[in-house]
């Protein structure tokens, strides 16, 4: 880790001589002061109000200003622009100081490619404030941005999000980019799109009154609900739609509403014309975020935010035969294992976090597996109510992510229902569970009353009996923080978790004369591999490479012809490869090492020096005299 620099130090101690100084005056009874009140780590050198969403504007006022607030930390580039010519603003975060951002392994962050999903823009957000206000104070994150780069698009999907934030719209809606489309087929295009009726600023759902209707108002008069005969004689109601007018007096009301195809569904692996037509990467927005990511290989994780669901959703290997999982069977799940839920128990004996991948895949793919699970039983842990699952594929953007680039990826599916507000502990949250939620932690503001009001087409039509925009899908603003963290740190780990070559030791021993055995253990501590295995199926992993230089008389023997490893017969360690050449290939798995031998002929005086290299991993470098390493 790179040591906090010599002039930050300084403007810390200035700080504490000036607080000192202006304490002075008044009961000082301790000498030395909190430095950091409240676990004080730089956010406030940039305050941002996490209990709102933004427009397209504010935001990218909020991601320029903080920008030219760490220079040294932050570039801002368009990677394109949408079909209704927003920019889609990439941020990029790495010290400066320690390199470009493009000989670092990256952590890729975007959120809402969903337009309606904007909680994920949020969250993106709160990751890039985190990294950069805590840079200077946090010995954590001043390591990761030193080492790591961030490719930070907060929000994808720019003119759907935007409209979403800005106009009254169900949770749901506007979800898709804009693409003009004729639903039904008048030859006019979108022109007949959903509008809060009653002026309200909300968007819900309209019902007319109907003696043969299927619907009553419950007896707190906050919902509609089925009716049925006993009720006897009371006011009925049927339900229309969601709030709007007939534009084009066809008679119907939000025929065509904006958007064009599943934003999730346009990507390449595994696209079907069904979802994402008309054909892959055919939208603008999703285009521009491919072309970035395929032509920057240093790409090594990705996360895409949505919402709903409270899942971490993650990539893994395919099985064995597609389709097929391996199943828990009673007595025993292949191999000698025990079912695959007796294992789980016991795992959750010591982890209630622990997880478990019920799918047979390739050797091949076997540690991508391993990977994946050590990776999500971590993010279960850290965001405590979210549950790990394996993604889709059907031309989705995490896995064409894993699928054509060997990215680790995952899709995060932020919030959802208030289980907090399950209080007879059944798992779910009821109607009544969620009403009493909002009365009492929300006061009532989540909530729609039904009312009376006029429609141009209708009449007398009713209004409401459902949340607001920003309680199912996406969080209430009291919650937004809190979700944006528990994101945060898991990215951060996962960040934190890339892989990084170390030297372990140098080790020497004298077979006879002037002849030596020079064994090297490399290794990685981290979770991830230095390159996943679907990039070594892919072809495009990059080997890492052990690099023998000597000096001082020493010469490294290679040893022609010899197709096991010479044993060293004073150290017959199990698990050494014998190498004969100046560079050697390998690859460094997660938690790894692995120790290569070399014959050496020369002086104890004369010395050896080895280097690791590794794409993803970094590089690292030791020089020993053979005394040193005997
Ligand atoms: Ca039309
Ligand atoms: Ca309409
Ligand atoms: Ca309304
Ligand atoms: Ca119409
Ligand atoms: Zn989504």
């Amino acid at each position: 880790m790179r040591a906090i620099s010599r002039s930050r130090l300084l403007s810390a101690c200035l700080l504490a001589l000036t607080l000192a100084v202006a304490g002075a005056g008044t009961a000082a009874a301790q000498a030395k002061l909190q430095q950091s009140p409240g676990g004080y780590h730089g956010e406030l050198d940039f305050p941002i109000d996490w209990k709102r969403y933004y427009t397209f504007a504010e935001r990218t006022k909020l991601i320029h200003d903080i920008q030219a607030k760490y220079p040294q930390l932050a570039e801002i580039e368009s990677i394109g622009k949408s079909r209704m010519g927003r920019d889609q603003y990439l941020l990029t975060i790495t010290a400066k100081s320690t390199g470009a951002p493009d000989t670092k392994p990256a952590m890729w962050v975007d959120g809402a490619i969903h337009g309606n999903e904007v909680n994920g823009i949020t969250c993106a957000l709160y990751v890039m404030w985190y990294l950069l206000t805590r840079y200077d104070y946090d010995p954590f994150v001043h390591e990761l941005v030193d080492n790591t780069t961030f490719y930070i698009l907060p929000g994808l999907n720019v003119d759907a999000n935007d409209s979403y934030v800005s106009f009254p719209n169900t949770a749901n809606n506007p979800r898709e980019p804009y693409r003009p489309e004729d639903n039904d087929g008048d030859g006019l295009y979108d022109e007949d799109q959903t509008e809060d009726v009653d002026g309200d600023g909300e968007l819900s759902t309209m019902y007319v009154e109907d003696p043969d209707g299927t619907l009553k108002l419950s007896a707190d008069g906050r919902r509609f609900v089925p009716y049925t005969e006993e009720m006897g004689s009371v006011k009925r109601f049927r339900v229309v739609g969601q709030e709007g007018f007939d534009n084009d007096g066809d008679g119907r009301i939000n025929e065509d509403d904006l958007g064009g195809p599943d934003p999730n569904r346009n990507f390449a692996y595994g696209w079907t014309l069904d979802a994402g037509w008309p054909y892959p990467l055919s939208e603008p927005e999703t285009r521009n975020v491919w072309e970035f990511q395929r032509t920057h290989p240093n790409i090594f994780a990705t996360f895409n935010f949505h919402n709903t669901g409270r899942l971490i959703m993650f990539m893994a290997p395919n099985a064995v035969r597609p389709g097929t999982q391996a199943q828990a069977r009673p007595g025993g799940g292949g191999q000698g294992q025990l079912p695959v839920a007796e294992r789980l128990a016991r795992l959750r004996e010591d982890n209630k976090y622990a997880q478990l991948v019920d799918r047979q895949v390739p050797p091949e793919y076997q540690h991508d597996l391993d990977v994946q699970t050590k990776m999500v039983t971590a993010g279960a842990r850290l965001l405590k109510d979210y549950r790990p699952t394996t993604s889709g594929l059907s031309g989705q953007h995490q896995a064409t992510l894993y699928g054509h680039l060997g990215t680790y990826a995952y899709l995060m599916e932020l919030w959802g229902d208030p289980i907090f507000a399950d209080i007879d502990e059944d798992g779910q949250v009821s109607d009544e569970e969620t009403m009493l939620w909002i009365d009492m932690e929300l006061h009532g503001e989540g909530w729609i009353m039904p009312h009376e009001t006029q429609h141009p087409d209708l009449g007398t039509i009713w209004i409401g009996g459902t949340p607001k925009k920003h309680m199912e899908r996406t969080p209430p603003s009291r919650y937004m923080e809190e979700e944006a963290q528990k994101v945060a740190d898991f990215v951060l780990y996962s960040a934190s978790q890339f892989p990084k070559v170390e030297i372990d030791r140098i080790r020497v021993t004298r077979e006879t004369g002037d002849l030596y055995w020079v064994d090297v253990t490399v290794k990685n501590d981290r979770i991830y591999p230095t390159s996943s295995d679907r990039e070594n199926a892919l072809g495009t992993a990059v080997k890492d490479k052990l690099l023998f230089r000597s000096g001082g008389g020493v010469r490294m023997l290679a040893i022609p012809g010899l197709a096991a490893p010479p044993q060293n017969p004073r150290d017959p360690t199990p698990g050494v490869a014998s190498v004969g050449e100046a560079t050697h290939e390998f690859r460094l798995k997660g938690e790894d090492a692995q120790t290569f031998r070399y014959l050496v002929q020369g002086s104890e005086s004369g010395w050896v020096e080895l280097e690791v290299e590794s794409f993803f991993g970094g590089t690292a470098t030791k020089r020993i005299t053979l005394r040193e390493g005997m």
